[in-house]
């Protein structure tokens, strides 16, 4: 059977043994780890004298695992810049906080030409390639120019906007030819997907055929929906543990009984964080009978804190944090606990499993992995409930969640009230039409049939 090659931005830091951090890593590592395999990708090192040979190879189990490191130009263009700076908000309909510079494009296109041509030297000519994300959308396109004839596959783990949304970016045209090079491109949910082939047939003079075939540039690819999923059992497995309890516990008695609002996320203007902020500020004032019993968490550890943006929004929530508490909080109650850090992801499971309603609020979200793991790690018998974004993937699967608008102050308020008042059997009801859905969209599913589909051609 053909080797499996993974290519990411980043190589997750793994250890044998131990769990790793992060939807796309927790994915990527599944799928290696089922047949073995290559992880190629950069190694977070920006180095002065980067040539783009691969670092000396080291092995996990039985993934080999190959890095590179990035010039600081590379970094600034490419991952800071045209990355970060232009797709990311654009691909979550933020065209507001995007900026393009064409010299950052080039710098793109420069860095996956870079990981092109450092990976054609590790490969055999029957492996598969899957590349993944919104760093890599030139890879294929970059492979094909250095000589490479492998099946390659992309999955991207952000939604894919409209085409009128899309095109804010100067340089949409040369992004979806480099797209169009892959044999298979895989997206989260199929509004995604239809996006894409909305601009491949309008836009590009494309052809779209039965069963997500396109043809496009002159060539065909597929292409299909594989909406990224959790481990059901072991989640809440990893919620039970007692040595994942500690954190859960110290919080569970400084909570003298009261009911916990918890929302998890990392700290990006996509995951909607103000708007939540000032949607629970609407649901205390109007919820008076809810002071000093309900307490709202956030948890959110800063991301990519060398852009200004990120530095930002950080700094607003810091505000609106204070604001609402020194507007309701009362001797013996602090309503809002913003938490500006990462926690192991075994002891996330357990504080899951605390809450009495999941808040997952993103504007846009390609899936959102926090909403599964916060079902899959309720118990069963006494659930909590989750409160869902319309604008995330997992809401197309996951009906059985309180669906709200993200913009929505009052529509959020309206919805906690109703979660914290949910009957138990409505919550377990509703709580195992979820686990039904994640079970059948399982990590292990979305793996088996992407690799599958990227088999087949
Ligand atoms: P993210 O934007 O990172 O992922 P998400 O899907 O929620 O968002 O995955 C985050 C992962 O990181 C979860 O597994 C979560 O447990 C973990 N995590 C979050 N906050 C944490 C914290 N404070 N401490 C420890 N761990 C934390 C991108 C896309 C998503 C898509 C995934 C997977 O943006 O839409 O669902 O990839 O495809």
């Amino acid at each position: 059977m053909s080797r499996l090659v993974v290519v990411s931005n980043r190589v997750a830091p793994i250890t044998e043994g131990e769990p790793a951090a992060g939807g796309l890593a927790v994915g990527v590592l599944d799928a290696l780890r089922a047949e073995g395999g290559l992880w190629f990708g950069w190694s977070g090192e920006v180095a002065t004298d980067a040539a783009g040979l691969p670092n000396p190879g080291r092995r996990v189990g039985n993934i080999d695992i190959r890095t590179i490191d990035l010039s600081r130009k590379d970094y600034d263009e490419f991952y800071r810049g045209f990355a970060n700076g232009t797709l990311w908000p654009v691909l979550h309909y933020q065209m507001g906080l995007s900026r393009f510079d064409w010299a950052e494009f080039a710098g793109y296109r420069r860095v996956n030409a870079l990981f092109a041509c450092s990976l054609a030297g590790l490969l055999d000519p029957d492996d598969m390639i899957w590349a993944h994300d919104y760093h890599l959308l030139g890879l294929a396109e970059a492979l094909r120019e250095a000589g490479v004839t492998n099946r390659m596959g992309l999955f991207l783990h952000t939604p894919f906007p409209e085409p009128g949304v899309l095109m804010t970016v100067p340089a949409h045209a040369a992004l979806i030819r480099a797209m169009a090079a892959f044999d298979l491109v895989g997206f989260q949910t199929e509004p995604d997907r239809t996006a894409f082939a909305d601009y491949i047939t309008r836009q590009a003079g494309g052809e779209a055929l039965p069963g997500g075939h396109l043809h496009a540039f002159g060539r065909g690819f597929r292409t299909g929906v594989y909406p990224i999923g959790v481990h059901v059992d072991e989640a809440r497995a990893e919620a039970e543990l007692p040595a994942n309890r500690r954190q859960a516990l110290r919080l569970r008695a400084n909570l003298h009984g009261r009911s916990l609002i918890l929302s998890v996320d990392r700290l990006d203007y996509a995951k909607g964080l103000r708007q939540r902020f000032l949607a629970f500020e609407r649901f205390l004032a109007d919820s008076p009978a809810a002071h000093g019993q309900v307490i709202f968490m956030q948890i959110a550890p800063p991301s990519r804190s060398d852009i200004q943006t990120y530095r930002e929004i950080r700094q607003e929530l810091e505000g609106e944090a204070g604001r609402i508490n020194g507007r309701f909080a009362d001797v013996d109650w602090v309503p809002l606990r913003y938490l500006n850090r990462s926690f192991p992801r075994a002891a996330l499971m357990p504080l899951y499993a605390e809450a009495r309603v999941g808040l997952v609020t993103p504007l846009r979200d390609g899936m959102n992995l926090v909403a599964k793991e916060y079902l899959a790690a309720q118990d069963p018998e006494d659930p909590g409930v989750l409160v869902l974004s319309q604008f995330a993937g997992a809401a197309r699967e996951l009906d059985a969640a309180l669906i709200v608008n993200p913009y929505d102050e009052a529509g959020i308020a309206h919805a906690l009230e109703q979660a914290l008042a949910m009957s138990i059997e409505e919550r377990r009801g509703r709580h195992a039409a979820a686990l039904d859905v994640l079970r059948r969209n399982s990590l292990d599913v979305w793996r088996d049939r992407f690799v599958a589909d990227l088999r087949a051609g």
